[in-house]
């Protein structure tokens, strides 16, 4: 009897300790220890006050200077392997000389540059110094588990420290940049010291070697977060079947920028997905709870600015920056569990930030009282040697003597060092200008089209297709067999088609892309009874390379960012980004202006992303019509991108494939077609296609000496050819501009040549006359019409793109049409 109440009241026990462990487990880390100076984070008031033994065991476990919250996963196997390393973890071994050492590195590195270099913005990472330790676990943590590649972001803050201490720059080549040497090499280019990329090597203490590689990233904080897992995710291609696990990103972010940039968030959304996973990355939030001027209060709705990071199922752990053991501690559960659970960690490093947001700020007329108290802490280092008695004194001598010497190298430099190197795959690809020279044969033998054609248009036995898309491969078939014209869903299977087969991989991602927004590509075959999936352009030949096309997340910067990223890394691939409409590739503008068109001249790197932007005016209102031409050519420069608007299908074809065949990697911008992608004037015969090349011109080939010539790009060429038919038009030659940039001058020379009778000159586009090519185009032309004026057909200027009712839009065209053919 006694023995069965006993095992009752164990029961009962044991359940009320699951009940107090389980508060603690979820909401501990509310009362964490993190504040830099003391005490939990925000509120100030505890959220747990039950006493008694069990709390407190749970209250020091939890409400430590680690906080975990991890509850919120719904697998419960994640939940309780955090739970086991925080609640029965082996005792820590910390070597406290080494890891003083690293503290007064990272602090020192700081302070000499802020004597040497006085006056000079560097962004400090004093006061989040545990940083530097933390990435050496988590580097030692990754290597051991089988990493090769570290792939890393982070924006200013304490960027120059981690290139040095972390990345394995030399510190004469970080003091380079403050000594700006050899500026005149990069006159109206190059970037700042702290947004350039490294690469370099790390050694582990048990001296293994990783390469290190820290991204080129522009100002606007958070952008290079998607390029960086789309290098990673190429990087990965590369190491093969252990990709994975070779290559860990580990992407730094500020607590203000991470809680406020969407694209982070984008970003974060990609975790799980097919085409975009990357098998998890470290994040780690150097949060010294301000951004520039603002509270955090100011900042963010949250308690924490890691908040959003929890509408993934993904762990979030909160650290004292100040408790660098716990820090290391928490980097190594963090690594852990990337590599046992293929998932992103959070690491909520949660410091101060010692000086104004730069050294040339004073923070003590925004944060009186905060910087009174900051002026008064001693550097952590200073704190933890104290605490465990490590004499610094020779390690300190040792480093300076160290930084002395890579000062006086720095000094008398005369060429800027280079501070990173490509990986090989690069070695034969080039930037810089056009040339000719740099052209190659795009033509694909006619037999070898119908072949591609062939299996372009054939599933497995027994596989219940559409009766729609059987329709549609018939015709396809035709179209290969020379039939049928070519539309441009056939000549652009039939340009990834022939890349794959030699031996070029495909990679298309975008918005509904694997059907396509207007029901153009069917690139998946689905099984009408099975949802079984058949990928035509996979199924080419044994030894073709790989062809990927996947609907994105409904995001353009964080897709455009990543796709932008995997060209970085990929560029023996053709690598597609596809906008659902032109237009909305504005919400990614900011990967357009600061890697797209700019990471050639900022930082040497190249790219030869595709963007392919629906263009067209159709009466589909203010959005859906425009891609914004004007945008792409305004920001067209040293032949920095290319700017393309092919007027056929075949075309087309030529145009993917001269991108990917060419060793020449600039991003290239193609304006596509919607209502004209099966229309029969845009359609092309297959031997354009197995003959010839992209032609950036495309001359008259009817009216051969016009009195008077209309230039135009896209669609409106073949409006105007109709036009010019129903009026018996027989004066007036029309020459479609294919390529905008850079501009082919010599082509339109050559077409201009021919038409010797030409004295009226007309350009005309379907745009406002505020948008489009004009502005761009028509001082070049002018240059090209021996003095001759070259007149404007478009819109009235106007502040969005078209209008929202389908009438005007028809009456609007017509009148189009009809100041075209006007007489002057
Ligand atoms: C997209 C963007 N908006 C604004 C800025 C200007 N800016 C630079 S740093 C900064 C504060 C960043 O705070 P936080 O993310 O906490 O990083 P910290 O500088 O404190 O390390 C701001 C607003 C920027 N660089 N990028």
């Amino acid at each position: 009897m006694s023995t069965h109440s006993t095992e009752l009241t164990d029961t009962e026990q044991g359940l009320e300790r699951e009940r107090v462990f389980d508060l603690f487990r979820r909401w501990g880390y509310m009362d964490a220890n993190l504040h830099p100076f003391g005490g939990p984070l925000a509120g100030g008031y505890p959220e747990i006050r039950i006493p008694g033994d069990t709390a407190d065991e749970a209250r020091r476990i939890y409400c430590g200077t680690i906080g975990a919250e991890f509850m919120h996963l719904p697998q419960s196997d994640r939940r309780e392997w955090i739970q086991e390393q925080m609640e029965n973890a082996p005792a820590q071994k910390v070597d406290r000389r080494w890891l003083t050492e690293r503290l007064l590195q990272a602090d020192l590195f700081e302070q000499i540059l802020q004597t040497r270099y006085l006056g000079t913005k560097r962004y400090s990472g004093e006061g989040a110094t545990a940083l530097i330790p933390m990435l050496d676990m988590v580097l030692e943590t990754s290597a051991d588990l089988g990493a090769t590649t570290a792939l890393m972001a982070m924006s200013h803050r304490g960027r120059l420290t981690v290139m040095s201490l972390t990345v394995g720059i030399p510190a004469e080549y970080v003091f380079a940049g403050f000594e700006d040497v050899d500026p005149r090499s990069i006159l109206g280019g190059g970037d700042v010291k702290y947004h350039q990329g490294a690469t370099g090597e790390y050694t582990t203490r048990s001296g293994k070697v990783l390469r290190m590689h820290l991204a080129s990233n522009p100002s606007h904080l958070e952008a290079v977060d998607p390029v960086v897992l789309g290098r990673a995710r190429a990087k990965q291609i590369h190491a093969g079947q252990n990709g994975v696990k070779e290559i860990l990103p580990i992407i730094m972010h500020g607590d203000a920028a991470f809680a406020g940039q969407g694209i982070w968030a984008e970003t974060l959304n990609f975790a799980g997905l097919k085409g975009y996973s990357v098998g998890g990355s470290i994040h780690v939030i150097v949060n010294n709870l301000i951004g520039f001027t603002s509270n955090p209060r100011e900042l963010h709705t949250s308690r924490f600015s890691s908040d959003l990071a929890k509408r993934q199922p993904i762990p979030i752990f909160h650290v004292n920056a100040e408790d660098p053991e716990a820090v290391l501690r928490v980097a190594k559960i963090a690594v852990d569990y990337r590599y046992r659970f293929d998932s992103d960690v959070v690491i909520d490093l949660v410091g101060y930030r010692r000086h104004g947001h730069s050294e040339v700020d004073d923070p003590t007329i925004t944060q009186p009282l905060l910087y009174k108290k900051i002026n008064e802490h001693p550097p952590l280092f200073e704190l933890y040697a104290e605490k465990h008695k490590v004499d610094t004194s020779e390690m300190s001598a040792r480093f300076r003597e160290g930084i002395d010497a890579a000062y006086d190298k720095a000094a008398k430099m005369e060429k800027s060092p280079v501070l990173r190197k490509l990986p090989a795959y690069w070695d034969k690809y080039e930037g810089g200008r056009y040339s000719s020279k740099l052209e190659v044969p795009t033509a694909v033998s006619e037999a070898t089209l119908r072949q591609l054609a062939e299996k372009l248009t054939t599933y497995p036995d027994g596989f219940n297709i559409h009766p729609k898309i059987k329709k549609l491969l018939e015709q396809r078939q035709k179209m290969g067999a020379g039939k049928l014209n070519l539309d441009y869903g056939m000549a652009e299977a039939l340009a990834f088609g022939s890349l794959v087969q030699q031996g070029v991989p495909v990679r298309l991602s975008g918005q509904d892309s694997r059907r396509g927004t207007f029901n153009q590509r069917h690139s998946v075959l689905i099984d009408t009874e099975t949802e079984q999936e058949f990928v035509p352009l996979s199924h080419i030949s044994s030894d073709q390379a790989w062809f990927e096309a996947y609907n994105s997340i409904l995001s353009e910067a964080a897709v455009l960012g990543f796709e932008y990223g995997f060209s970085r890394d990929y560029p023996d691939g053709l690598t597609l980004w596809e906008a659902q409409f032109g237009d909305f590739a504005n919400g990614a503008q900011v990967i357009v202006d600061q890697f797209l068109v700019a990471g050639e001249d900022k930082w040497g790197l190249l790219s030869g992303l595709v963007m392919l932007l629906p263009h067209g005016y159709e009466g589909q209102g203010p959005e859906h019509s425009s891609g914004r031409i004007e945008r792409y050519l305004q920001l067209a420069a040293k032949d920095n991108i290319q700017v393309a608007q092919p007027s056929t299908a075949g075309q087309y074809f030529h145009l993917l494939r001269r991108q990917a065949l060419r060793t020449w990697r600039k991003p290239l911008i193609v304006f596509t077609p919607k209502g004209m992608l099966r229309h029969p004037d845009a359609a092309s015969p297959l031997h354009e296609l197995s003959e010839g090349h992209f032609r950036t011109v495309i001359q008259d080939p009817e009216i051969t000496n016009g009195e008077r010539i209309i230039f135009c790009t896209g669609k409106i060429g073949h409006e105007l050819r109709r036009e010019r038919k129903r009026r018996g038009d027989k004066r007036t030659g029309i020459i479609f501009l294919e390529q905008m940039f850079p501009f082919p001058a010599a082509d339109l020379e050559a077409a201009i040549a021919q038409h010797s009778n030409a004295r009226e000159f007309l350009w005309v586009q379907e745009e406002p006359a505020n948008m489009g090519a004009l502005f761009f185009v028509v001082p070049l032309l002018e240059r090209l019409t021996h003095g001759q004026p070259v007149r404007t057909v478009k819109r009235s200027w106007s502040s969005t793109p078209a209008t929202g009712s389908h009438t005007a839009h028809e009456m609007e065209q017509k009148t189009l049409m009809e100041l075209a053919f006007a007489a002057f």
